[in-house]
């Protein structure tokens, strides 16, 4: 027990989550204990408040489960036994391994990994030096914003835009695909004072969720439609002439092809598609084309469908047709991430593929890939699977394919996590992962402009390691001679702040004393122009796409499943199923923290009483949910929050900790999203019967 007298120290640290808040840390700790985490009161967007998850921080780093040593797989697959094995025999039994699969073709190896942590020293720094020197299959890293990231890129040129401290100025806000109040905490906090001076705050979301129920009014579209909504509103600003002809004439490239699209798209037209009534679109329009500044905080819950880019590059659209970029508070915000100069070469090293070209395998479809031969198109059989900062058993679409895959006898599976998570149940060799409090850190940071220092707080619990060190040691068993292996994590954190004027005079010795620094971007960097595209406009008519074969122009594009393109699918799976993240979770981290697994209850399905009835449900019942590719349990909840003719699942459970032992993504597809091969986990038809009946 730590004792209470024992002088403290504070240490500066950031928040590791993959959200866009990215908070910075001041970790209090006592006799080598982590007592508590706090928000810094001095950082101006954490302002001292953290969310209900991180507060919880050392609940979670010292839980009762975590993984303090290395184990060794004893039973059959997926099973879930394993005895301890020191570090050694893992490693070198991994290495082994690993040798004997590269002999043959290293591209059997694939890494599989995320943002369970966003820090950049430990996602992809050592481990991808490691697989680049190794020449295994490269990953394609989709699974969250490739869509979105795509379709943004193609008008802005990059993922930039306002920055969140600028919202409270703002006099209108369009919150469009997003919960803040669930997954942007500290943008609401600008959103409010916003609305406290007199801002209108409006929700575009097919279900009104918390930070619906708190804007003045909700666009409560159906899901995958955002694109063709987008274009009517376009289309007003046109006929009404709420335009900023000298910003168009400008800055932006294409406006007159734009304009020929749009007029296709009164608010009529789309009011169908999308199941808003025209009146309430023509209003947006007005208010979007008439009040200054305007601001719209687009997130990626509106780009999880077949459409998902080209809806984000229709929204992106919009700001300059107005010339919102003129103003500080004007503009739009989906991720501020290329705002930040990473020197990404220096991280991964990808000089030491040395002239190898490696198949690269998209992380959304691994359920199908795992299950895959080889083949001339596909190249080799995938034989060993290493994964780190992910949980893909639980996240990944059409997990039962997923499971079917990694529980493959003859597939080599190495897992470095901090608990017994679903995917670490399939695991050969399960590899105590070190959490934020115990390893060092720098970060960027997507929904603001800070770089962030994470300080390590506390020694690694257990046996546990860094990533950086188990890729390392990893790599001299390999027997990995490049200088970059010997690498410390400070040296990697500093080559990470590239030298470029955006970054100003940040170096990674100074950030971590201060905790925090802020870009030396403009507060309205599009004021007079000057985008990132090829052309330095806002593209709204792009060369790149027509080149690659696709529209120039957004396009509408509807979901793979809704009525109008896969009807007979619609009639007998008649239920448009969304499944965004639940509040007390970040996709699957925190479910298996007590406090925060209570507070959430249990697997909920939000069903209209206009479907419940006709389907004998009551609320509160067991609910079975399911389709052609599966079927999990919840409890439903009868609520006009969802529209006839949607559910609303939220995710992302741990398998094991749900009813049946299968999770919402039993039900999601493995298809891509029409930019940036994304995946489509809102794009999905269902039906949903009581529990106990057997009807399909
Ligand atoms: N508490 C918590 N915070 C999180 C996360 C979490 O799991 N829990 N996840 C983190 C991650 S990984 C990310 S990527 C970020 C962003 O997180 P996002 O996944 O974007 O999460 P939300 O902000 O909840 O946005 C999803 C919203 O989009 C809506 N939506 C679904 N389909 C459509 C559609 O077709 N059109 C429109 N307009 N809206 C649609 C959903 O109803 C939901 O309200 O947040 C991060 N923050
Ligand atoms: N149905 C449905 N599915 C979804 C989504 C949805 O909205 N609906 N959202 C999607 C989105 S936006 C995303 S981003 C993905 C998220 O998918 P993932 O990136 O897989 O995120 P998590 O589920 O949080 O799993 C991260 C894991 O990394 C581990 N981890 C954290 N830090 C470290 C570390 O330092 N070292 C090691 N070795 N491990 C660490 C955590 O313990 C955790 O188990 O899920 C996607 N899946
Ligand atoms: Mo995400």
């Amino acid at each position: 027990m730590p004792n209470a007298t024992a002088p403290e120290t504070i240490v500066r640290a950031a928040c590791p989550h993959d959200c866009p808040d990215t908070c910075a840390l001041l970790v209090t700790v006592r006799n080598g204990v982590a007592v508590s985490v706090r928000g810094d009161p001095e950082h101006p967007t954490t302002h001292g408040a953290l969310c209900t998850k991180v507060s919880r921080y050392t609940e979670r780093t010292y839980h009762p489960d975590r993984l303090l040593h290395p184990l060794k797989r004893s039973g059959p697959k997926g099973s879930g036994q394993f005895v301890q094995v020191g570090w050694d025999e893992a490693l070198d039994d991994i290495a082994a391994r690993l040798r004997t699969i590269a002999a043959r073709d290293p591209q059997a190896i694939v890494p599989y990994s995320y943002a369970g942590t966003m820090g950049l020293v430990q996602s992809e720094s050592v481990a991808s030096r490691f697989f680049h020197q190794l020449g295994a299959s490269r990953l394609d890293r989709t699974i969250c914003s490739a869509a979105g990231g795509a379709g943004l890129g193609t008008v802005l040129g990059g993922k930039v835009g306002m920055d969140v401290e600028q919202f409270e100025h703002s006099r209108l806000i369009l919150i469009w695909g997003s919960n803040s109040i669930t997954s942007n905490l500290h943008f609401w906090t600008y959103a409010q004072r916003a609305k406290r001076a007199g801002a209108k705050l409006v929700c575009i979301d097919p279900w009104r969720n918390d930070t619906a129920e708190k804007c003045h009014e909700h666009v409560q579209l159906r899901p995958g439609t955002d694109a063709a909504l987008a274009y009517a509103l376009m289309h007003e600003l046109i006929t009404h002439d709420w335009l900023d002809h000298d910003y168009i004439g400008r800055h932006t490239l294409g406006f007159d092809a734009l304009r020929e699209r749009a007029l296709q798209w009164p608010p009529q037209r789309a009011a169908s598609l999308c199941g808003v009534p025209a009146e309430q679109i023509r209003a947006l329009a007005r208010d979007y084309g008439t009040t200054k500044p305007a601001a719209i905080r687009v997130n990626y819950g509106l780009q999880r469908v077949r459409g998902g880019g080209n809806a984000a590059r229709a929204i992106a659209c919009l700001p300059a047709l107005v010339g919102a970029w003129r103003d500080a508070a004007g503009g739009l915000l989906m991720s501020a991430s290329s705002h930040f100069a990473v020197n990404g070469k220096a991280l991964e090293r990808p000089d030491l593929l040395a002239g190898r070209m490696p198949r690269t395998i998209n992380m959304v479809t691994i359920g199908d890939d795992l299950l895959r031969d080889s083949s001339a198109a596909f190249g080799p059989k995938i034989e060993a699977l290493i994964v780190y900062n992910s949980n893909p058993v639980a996240v990944a679409p059409e997990s039962a394919k997923v499971a079917q895959g990694f529980a493959r006898e003859d597939l080599f599976t190495v897992v470095l996590e901090h608990f017994q998570t679903d995917t670490a149940d399939y695991a050969d060799y399960v590899l105590p992962a070190t959490t934020q409090l115990e390893h060092l850190d720098v970060h960027k940071a997507y929904g603001h402009r800070y770089w962030l220092a994470n300080n390590p707080a506390i020694a690694p619990l257990g046996e546990a390691r860094p990533n950086s060190r188990i890729f390392r040691d990893l790599a001299a068993r390999m027997g990995f001679t490049a200088p970059c292996f010997a690498e410390t994590d400070a040296q990697i954190a500093a080559q990470a702040i590239a030298a470029d004027a955006r970054n100003g005079k940040i170096d990674f010795d100074t950030l971590r004393e201060k905790g925090w620094m802020k870009l030396a971007v403009p507060d309205a960097p599009f004021a007079a122009g000057g985008f990132p595209t090829a052309s330095g406009r806002c593209e709204f008519w792009s060369a790149g796409e027509q080149a690659a074969g696709r529209d120039p122009l957004p396009e509408v594009l509807l979901p793979y499943e809704c009525a109008e393109t896969a009807p007979e699918l619609a009639a007998r799976f008649p239920l448009a199923m969304i499944s965004p993240p639940a509040r007390n979770f970040l996709n699957s981290s925190f479910v298996n923290v007590t406090s925060l697994r209570q507070a959430e209850g249990e697997p909920l399905l939000l069903i209209h009483a206009d479907d419940a009835a006709p389907r004998g449900i009551v609320d509160g019942a067991m609910v079975r949910c399911f389709n052609e590719r599966g079927s999990y349990r919840c409890r439903s909840r009868i609520s006009d929050r969802t529209r006839a003719g949607q559910v609303v699942a939220f995710g992302i459970w741990w398998r094991k900790l749900s009813p049946a032992g299968v999770n919402v993504n039993q039900l999601t597809h493995q298809h891509l999203t029409d930019l940036g091969a994304g995946p489509c986990f809102y794009d999905c038809l269902v039906e949903v019967a009581p529990a106990d009946t057997d009807a399909a």
